[in-house]
């Protein structure tokens, strides 16, 4: 059956409430029945800028996207070597969507305004229409008088409530010990807390045509010292992954799994459309364990008969 696609590309370094709000507001103002949130690998319009590792972007965006049944998680970019350019990305997915879907590539006023300066911008207007999102600081209007008729003829402007969030001021908050909460979904706060991530902040070179919003460079060695919250600094934040599970399975029934080792933020069930087979994906909040003590403790566990295999962090690869 025909579906419509939301793909939300982006560096998220980290993720935050703006990124959520504005693909839920495109999942809904155009019918999407899923939106497929595309962490970049290596940026290619970020010389200089040395993002926080992949698969830790990558963690966050999953924590973060898990509650939501229509949003999911595309390691596309990831797994691929090179540089991210959307045109090959979009590409990919068209094919394996199939030429009947629709897609539609969601994006801030900020980031489309430099679509002249990407990859292949006329390939990618070829493979999927555009969600232009506003975004506070950033209106439309400009966008409207700056692309080329052939891109601005495949773009759809939206407006979507204004969250005055980014990144970079995650980061340079991160950096200062302040607090993130409200900002991105608590399981990332966490999360960012657990690994030490933007310990250090240090601004990005301006990017080309010096409109990229300023993004940071940090250390990754050393702890931030958080002083806010005793709490977070005490948690661990700890990612199992869970296989051979049975054909059906409920998320209670993995919740229940998981909760054997510590309390339980979100699981997730994911099914591989080629073969059929689910694997979960947990995120457990654990104090004080240790990544390979609470694999020995979930280790033998068996669910409906079936020993269940367990291991560190993602699942190898998802759905796309
Ligand atoms: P960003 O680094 O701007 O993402 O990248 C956006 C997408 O463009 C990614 O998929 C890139 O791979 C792609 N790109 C960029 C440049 C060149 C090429 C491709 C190429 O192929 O040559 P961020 O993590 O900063 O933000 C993600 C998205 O969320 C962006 O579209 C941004 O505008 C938007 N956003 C907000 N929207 C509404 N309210 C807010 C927002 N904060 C970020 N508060």
């Amino acid at each position: 059956m025909a579906q419509n696609i939301g793909i939300m590309g982006g560096t998220f370094d980290p993720i935050h409430l703006g990124h959520l709000a504005a693909a839920e507001e495109a999942r809904a103002r155009f019918h999407l029945d899923r939106v497929v949130f595309v962490p970049n690998g290596r940026p290619p319009h970020r010389p200089g800028y040395l993002p926080t590792p992949a698969e830790n972007r990558y963690d966050m965006v999953v924590l973060a996207t898990a509650s939501n049944p229509a949003f999911e998680v595309s390691r596309t970019e990831i797994d691929r070597p090179g540089l991210s350019y959307s045109a090959d990305t979009v590409e990919e997915l068209r094919r394996r969507f199939g030429p009947d879907t629709r897609i539609y590539f969601i994006a801030g006023a900020d980031a489309l305004l430099e679509i002249p300066t990407w990859r292949d911008p006329e390939r990618l207007a070829q493979s999927c229409e555009f969600v232009a999102v506003s975004r506070p600081g950033y209106d439309l209007t400009g966008l409207r008088e700056a692309l080329p008729p052939n891109l601005l003829s495949r773009m759809h402007m939206t407006e979507v409530p204004g969250v005055h969030i980014s990144s970079s001021q995650l980061r340079r908050r991160a950096a200062a010990g302040e607090p993130l909460r409200y900002l991105t979904p608590l399981p990332v706060e966490r999360y960012i807390a657990a690994h030490g991530l933007y310990s250090q902040y240090a601004p990005e070179p301006p990017g080309p045509g010096g409109l990229s919003a300023p993004a940071g460079r940090r250390g990754r060695d050393g702890r931030r010292n958080l002083n806010y919250e005793e709490e977070v600094r005490q948690s661990v934040a700890v990612t199992l992954y869970v296989g051979n599970l049975p054909w059906v399975v409920s998320e209670d029934e993995l919740v229940q799994v998981f909760s054997r080792i510590g309390e339980v933020r979100d699981v997730r069930i994911i099914t591989d459309t080629e073969t059929g087979r689910s694997r979960g994906f947990g995120f457990i909040e654990v104090e004080g364990v240790e990544l390979q003590d609470a694999i020995d403790a979930m280790s033998g566990t068996e669910l409906r008969g079936r020993r269940l295999t367990v291991g560190p962090g993602r699942p190898r690869s998802q759905r796309y």
